[in-house]
């Protein structure tokens, strides 16, 4: 039976102080290719996306940039909505956390705190990274050699000393730690598991929750002196787009969430800080939350001042949007970290798009052109060949649901991409050309199914490639109701005798630009 519960899928939301980076671009590329995954398997789906605009590293560079906080988020934000859209995405709502209604949502997950007896008030005196809005205790940071001190991921720590509120995290461990081991999914993928189960096994401080330096960010209900400690604000966005606090809207249906798909650098926020934030307003956790690795240039960490930051428009303007998505999900196992540069992209375009995959759609689809009247063949009785073919296409579903539903989205694609290879060497050992003559029974035959593993690549890789894939799907004269998984294997068959369109490539080589 297929499965048509909901589905709640997220992004992190993106600090706006400065514009997107393909590290941003990575983590909406493959969150949307789970969202459109689960949509095409029936599940209803929600995917939220959007920007983190509070705290002092907004701050810092509104001052840097001589803007006031409000124009800098207003005009970033922006940015990250373009890329968001550029990127193809399928976002269903995109949320700002200076929107009223997540002040309103961020209140309310606070004051439930506050009655549960988890807040008080006292002074907060240690250290804090800016650039990560994190605090460290003395033993996670070190001085060195160019004696400034540096928190424990690699960013200079300054020293505070203010009244903060603080929420009781210490009380959460023994919590926290039968939760990981009640539900093994709760963290993926394993190393980062392990990573937050001996993080808390150490043991935990309580948090300070609020802020009275600065005032950018939502103030503490009661006290507005104090503005919430931005990851509070942060990480409610989950629940603020799903309608929180209204319990009765019909998004909340939606929560808790499927996953929260983020990057290896913020797992402690959503692995540790979140669910107890939640335990203690008692509200649902979410299931999972897996985080990406990180992406390098050449190896090389991305950063401005190194003037390496790759730009996500001009990388879908160079080389293509499909191109791009199939690239970072194809060459990454996600989870790991990973490398771009132009000569992996370009391998990746010309051997597994352009010639994999674009030349047997070409190929066959032209002979069916101009050898069967543009209609789809006609099948004969099935080889042994032809039903290996068939059934190797017919099991992808299978591998790539459960790939997906652990966001192994590599492990779907290397499936498919063998499938296409194997699909390559079926056509060019049952050389259809050589039938025409001796057997067109036989060509049509081995046409067809051909043409029938197509449909079901092309359907299966919709959620990485949708307007390649719809393409191609157009060629086959699929309809629009038939892309959907639930038209995989023998029920979607293509019928014989349909019209086909006049072919027409769709995975173009990429040539470079002669200097
Ligand atoms: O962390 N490669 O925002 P952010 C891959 N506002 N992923 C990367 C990356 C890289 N080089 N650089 C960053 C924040 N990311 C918070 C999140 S969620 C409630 C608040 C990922 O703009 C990073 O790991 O610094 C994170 O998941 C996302 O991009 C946004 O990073």
């Amino acid at each position: 039976m297929a499965d048509s519960s909901p589905f709640y899928i997220t992004t992190a939301i993106s600090y706006p102080n400065g514009v997107p980076h393909i590290g941003h671009a990575y983590e909406a590329i493959a969150t949307d290719a789970l969202a459109r995954f689960q949509r095409l398997d029936g599940r209803r789906v929600y995917f939220l996306t959007g920007t983190d605009e509070h705290g002092q590293k907004m701050l810092q560079t509104a001052r840097r940039e001589g803007l006031t906080t409000e124009a800098l988020a207003e005009r970033n934000s922006a940015r990250f909505k373009a890329m968001v859209e550029t990127l193809g995405c399928s976002n269903d709502d995109f949320i700002r956390t200076s929107e009223p209604r997540h002040h309103l949502s961020s209140q309310a997950i606070w004051q439930r705190m506050v009655d549960a007896g988890d807040i008080y008030k006292n002074t907060y005196a240690g250290w804090y990274s800016v650039r990560d809005e994190a605090y460290y205790t003395e033993d996670e940071t070190e001085v060195r050699a160019d004696g400034i001190r540096y928190g424990g991921q690699g960013t200079p720590v300054e020293w505070v000393e203010e009244e903060s509120y603080f929420f009781r995290l210490s009380d959460y461990q023994e919590r926290l730690l039968a939760h990981y081991e009640a539900n093994p999914d709760f963290i993926g993928p394993n190393e980062r598991r392990n990573e937050v189960v001996s993080f808390v096994k150490r043991g935990l401080k309580d948090l300070s929750v609020s802020r009275t330096t600065f005032d950018w960010g939502i103030p503490v209900p009661g006290d507005p002196k104090h503005v919430m400690y931005v990851w509070v604000d942060a990480l409610t966005n989950y629940i603020t787009g799903v309608g929180f606090p209204d319990e009765t809207s019909p998004l909340w249906s939606f929560w808790p969430a499927n996953v929260h798909v983020i990057g290896k650098d913020i797992v402690r926020f959503h692995a540790v800080y979140w669910p107890a934030f939640l335990m203690s307003a008692g509200i649902a956790l979410p299931k999972r939350v897996f985080a990406h690795g990180f992406l390098f240039n050449r190896g090389e960490k991305m950063s401005k001042s190194v003037g390496n930051v790759i730009d996500p428009f001009n990388l879908v303007e160079a080389y293509g949007l499909d191109q791009v998505r199939y690239f970072f999900l194809r060459e990454v196992p996600f989870g790991q970290d990973g490398n771009y540069s132009h000569e992996a992209i370009v391998n990746r375009i010309n051997a597994d798009l352009a010639n994999d995959l674009g030349n047997l759609a070409q190929r066959s689809l032209s002979m069916i052109g101009k050898n069967v009247g543009g209609v789809v063949p006609a099948c004969g009785e099935l080889s042994d060949n032809d039903k290996a073919i068939l059934a190797q296409a017919d099991g992808l579903y299978e591998i790539a649901k459960t790939a997906m539903a652990k966001q192994e989205i590599h492990v779907a694609l290397a499936a498919i991409w063998a499938c296409v290879a194997d699909a390559n060497r079926y056509f060019a050992g049952e050389a259809p050309w050589g039938l025409k003559k001796t057997d067109p029974t036989r060509m049509e035959t081995v046409l067809y199914v051909t043409a029938e593993v197509i449909r079901q690549i092309a359907i299966l890789a919709q959620p990485v490639m949708p307007a390649s894939c719809g393409k191609l799907l157009d060629q086959l004269a699929v309809p629009a109701d038939a892309r959907l998984f639930a038209q995989l294997g023998p029920v979607g068959r293509l019928t014989s005798g349909a019209a086909l369109p006049a072919p027409q490539g769709v995975f173009p080589r990429y040539v470079e630009a002669v200097a």
